[in-house]
């Protein structure tokens, strides 16, 4: 049989490491989706719509290292631009791809459905640009394996995704075959003079601060160089706090981890050793609105920054130092200094003792939790939603080896049920729990449904506050309520004839415990736990940040001068 476009751009996906496509069809992606559909290493997985579908292949892409997203023109692509964006702002590479009109429409001046009805199909592309590292059409078969190659090895480089357009006449067409995949996965390496003059600056830097202390950013796992981070700290002794969106990515349990830095809603008092150092070694860290809370708790020295691939100090910058290898060279220079871990010491909180509310009481957020708390195990992937959900996650004490998925910086409400999707068929084995506001889950419940169908047992944690409530505690108004469903008829009502969701719902403490232990023992399908709580009933990081957030929003316009 002959080897096509579309046979090029399967044995490219599974090369790299893909094994499941997320794909919803469409006349101008049908043929290729049937050659990736005919690949042995390939799995086709659809989705209901294209903004879950490119939010399942963001989530797999946490999972996995990589994702593709397969979609027709327009209809299609623009809702997945969504997912994309997701992707940029995550760094994940995720591949989207796009079926396109025949390539011989254009030069007859043939208007076409699913187009703006223009005579220009181009505006795809052209859009697809701001939001990928990478942006190619195939508009010959000869083009296809030089224009796939340089998108894919872009998305792997730079950790974003890539935009990958192919004609519905050219799936089909006769293609060479691809030549060693290393040829696109090859990292590239640190300059050697300028990793060494790097790390050398660092040692002297630090050699003349008193009170070094490390702080942790979402880039850091994107960049993998979690393992070496470990070693810098050990080597240096000092404490190591995370940023929000990068809870997780130092090992919790470690002597040496002091909290969640994010001014006044930190945790574990971290906020004091960061505002104390004299020294911050930034690793992948993001300074936003959200992650400072409104800009109040923006460092106010002058930080080393160690990016994926540049370092910058206050005075030198240095450009192609791989992150990974910079903390593994400076591990080696560094003088052990533990100063911000003897005053951690003195100053760390006690541990709060947790109260365990009776059996029949009225479920609230702080018995969730508590709850919530003990289904962590080694195995766990917890992933929390846009809302109250990140600030409850924040308090929890991940066990070794458990992990916590967040979406701080896109910040899509609805993201997590798609995500979960796709990160469990990316990470089969381990056990997914999800925790989801009631205005989240309306945005993308029906992926639900593809759990169903796939047989994917994610566990669900629904909490039902009736409305908005983070939207409630920035600003205000009739628009932050919402319609109530009924849950877990919801869910259930998916299964259709065969399937093995399962809805529940949870009033009291006890309700939840045997909920809970239901999720547990159902591996056929997902399972929803609705669990009501009270209107008002948020923590109260929840109301600090918002507080500071809504003030930063509210800035008024800067006066000409
Ligand atoms: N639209 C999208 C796609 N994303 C957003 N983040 C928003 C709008 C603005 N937004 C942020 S949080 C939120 C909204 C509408 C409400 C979340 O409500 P819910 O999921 O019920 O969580 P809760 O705050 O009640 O915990």
């Amino acid at each position: 049989q002959k080897f096509t476009v579309g046979d090029y751009l399967a044995e490219r996906l599974a090369q790299i490491g893909i094994r499941h496509h997320f794909v919803v069809p469409g006349d101008y992606n049908l043929i290729l989706l049937d050659k990736l559909q005919s690949h042995p290493d390939l799995t086709e997985i659809g989705c209901a719509n294209e903004l879950n579908c490119s939010m399942a292949a963001e989530g797999y892409a946490r999972a996995n290292g990589v994702s593709a997203c397969v979609v027709t023109f327009s209809v299609g692509a623009i809702s997945a631009f969504n997912g994309t964006g997701s992707a940029y702002a995550e760094n994940l590479p995720l591949i989207l791809i796009s079926g396109s009109p025949n390539t011989n429409d254009a030069g007859q001046f043939h208007i076409l459905h699913h187009t703006l009805g223009t005579l220009d199909y181009t505006y795809q592309i052209e859009m697809a640009k701001k939001i990928t590292c990478c942006a190619v059409a195939v508009n010959r078969p000869e083009e296809a394996p030089r224009l796939i190659d340089r998108a894919l090895r872009a998305a792997l480089l730079s950790r974003k995704p890539a935009y990958i357009e192919i004609p519905t006449n050219l799936a089909g067409a006769p293609c060479v075959r691809p030549g060693p995949v290393c040829a696109i996965t090859e990292p590239v390496h640190s300059d050697k003079a300028a990793l060494s003059a790097a790390a050398d600056c660092a040692a002297e830097y630090l050699s003349g601060k008193q009170k070094p202390v490390i702080l942790v950013g979402p880039k850091l796992r994107r960049a993998g160089a979690e393992k070496e981070l470990l070693q810098l700290a050990e080597a240096m002794g000092c404490a190591v706090a995370v940023q929000p969106a990068a809870k997780g990515m130092f090992p919790e349990d470690h002597p040496q981890f002091i909290g969640v830095f994010w001014g006044q809603v930190s945790t574990l008092a971290s906020d004091a050793i960061i505002n104390w150092a004299d020294a911050i070694i930034c690793a992948g860290t993001m300074f936003t609105d959200y992650s400072t809370v409104g800009w109040t708790a923006m460092p106010d020295i002058p930080l080393m920054i160690a990016e994926a691939d540049h370092v910058t100090f206050p005075g030198a910058h240095f450009s192609r130092v791989r992150l990974s290898e910079f903390l593994a060279h400076l591990a080696s220079e560094v003088t052990p200094n533990d100063a911000t871990m003897v005053e951690y010491a003195r100053l760390r909180p006690d541990p709060s003792r947790v109260h365990t509310a009776a059996a029949g009481d009225d479920l609230t957020r702080k018995e969730l939790m508590r709850q919530v708390q003990g289904l962590l195990d080694e195995n766990t992937t917890l992933m929390v939603e846009t809302g109250d959900s990140w600030f409850n996650g924040m308090q929890l004490q991940l066990p070794r080896g458990a992990q916590f998925e967040i979406e701080m910086q896109w910040g899509h409400i609805g993201w997590s049920i798609p995500a979960a999707f796709g990160y469990a068929l990316g990470a089969p084995g381990r056990k997914v729990v999800v925790m989801v506001g009631d205005g989240s889950f309306q945005v993308t419940a029906q992926e639900v449904s593809q759990m169903v169908r796939y047989k994917v047992p994610v566990t669900i944690l629904l909490v039902n506050n009736r409305g908005y409530t983070i939207e409630v505690q920035i600003h205000d108004g009739t628009y932050n309520r919402i319609k109530n469903w009924d849950y877990a008829a919801l869910v259930r009502a998916f299964n259709g004839d065969d399937g093995q969701a399962q809805g529940l719902t949870a009033n009291t403490g006890g309700e939840l415990v045997k909920a809970l232990k239901l999720a547990g023992e159902n591996q056929e399908g997902p399972t929803l736990v609705e669990c009501a709580i009270h209107q008002d009933d948020c923590s109260k990081e929840l109301i600090t940040w918002g507080h500071y957030v809504a003030k930063a929003n509210a800035r008024p316009p800067v006066k000409a001068a």
